[in-house]
């Protein structure tokens, strides 16, 4: 039976994908040029963020990887406030003292960012674990790659989320790298979503780069997870289209694969689609593009201006 989802306004996701598009160049911009450290970006699979995290209600928490820009930005984070962190600086979510690796939001349910590939697999199910200990509303949201579901964790984590009956949805973002290792070298199989068969989970495996079937995914998932209380696992088939991490100069990419994915491109699809079936136009597009230019200005002032953190506060929040 067709669940009824709430409308989410296409041209709010578009600009959810421009805003982090131009975040992710900023940083690309800035780590050439010297001023900010070079990260991870999520360029190319913004479809995939903003599909599952539109798909999320407030009480919902996330655990996510080194590529959490695109979560964070789509569940509502302030690019100031995260481009102040990965600069180091006191106005970041985590006073800058995690930089862009460990990023953890109270506020917006966002538990842990691990530069651990899989660790957020390892805690996930202990999260939804608690949660249903306490009787907490919301589920777990857990983002990994393909390269942290060939690892053990997360056969572990899939074990215990399906043995204990833990609201866990799975989401893994496939975009065909593990670091500079094409995942056809390192995956027995072609899907990641063909594992969850093993634990009893179900699974599905959607287009990454098509931002309404991610959204039409995640909202059918989710709901799953909410009424059954077990886990279900989304692969979401997308492709990173920049390096491993800023600097990268991609020598080992095969040129026609990234053409091909590059001509799919999740904001040229939706962009078109839009401009297409007459819900935007030409220059309603452009306007949305200079918002966000602006926001990612503002947020560049602001971290610029925020100051690196007072050494005498070195020790806090230390745990002994
Ligand atoms: C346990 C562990 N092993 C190796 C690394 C080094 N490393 C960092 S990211 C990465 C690739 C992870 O690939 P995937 O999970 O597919 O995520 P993606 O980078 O593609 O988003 C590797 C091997 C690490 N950080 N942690």
């Amino acid at each position: 039976m067709a669940q009824n989802f709430p409308q989410i306004d296409p041209s709010m996701l578009l600009e959810q994908m421009l805003l982090i598009r131009a975040y992710e160049e900023a940083i690309v911009a800035g780590s050439a040029a010297g001023a900010v450290p070079g990260t991870c970006t999520s360029v190319g699979q913004e479809a995939a963020a903003v599909g599952v995290v539109n798909a999320l209600a407030a009480e919902d928490l996330i655990l996510t990887n080194h590529r959490s820009a695109g979560h964070l930005l789509a569940r509502g984070a302030d690019p100031g406030r995260l481009l102040a962190e990965v600069m180091g600086r006191e106005g970041g979510y985590c006073g800058g003292r995690s930089g862009s690796l460990h990023i953890a939001v109270k506020e917006l349910g966002v538990v842990l960012t691990s530069t651990i590939v899989g660790g957020e697999l390892a805690m996930a199910p202990g999260v939804a674990l608690s949660r249903s200990m306490l009787g907490l509303p919301g589920i777990v949201v857990c983002f990994f790659g393909d390269g942290a579901a060939c690892e053990g964790r997360f056969h572990e984590s899939l074990n215990l989320a399906a043995l204990w009956n833990l609201p866990v949805l799975y989401v893994c973002e496939n975009n065909h790298w593990q670091a500079f290792v094409h995942r056809r070298e390192a995956m027995s199989r072609e899907h990641v979503s063909d594992w969850a068969a093993s634990y009893g989970i179900p699974a599905q495996t959607i287009d990454g780069n098509d931002v309404l079937a991610v959204l039409a995914a995640a909202q059918t998932a989710t709901e799953q997870v909410r009424t059954s209380g077990r886990p279900y696992l989304l692969e979401v088939l997308t492709y990173r289209t920049r390096g491993h991490f800023e600097p990268d100069d991609q020598a080992y990419v095969d040129r026609e694969e990234l053409a091909a994915w590059l001509a799919r491109d999740p904001i040229k699809l939706l962009g078109d689609r839009l401009v297409a079936d007459g819900s935007m136009t030409a220059s309603g597009h452009a306007r949305l593009a200079d918002k966000v230019a602006t926001r990612i200005c503002a947020a560049h002032a602001f971290a610029d201006a925020s100051p690196y953190p007072n050494a005498d506060t070195l020790t806090r929040d230390v745990y002994a």
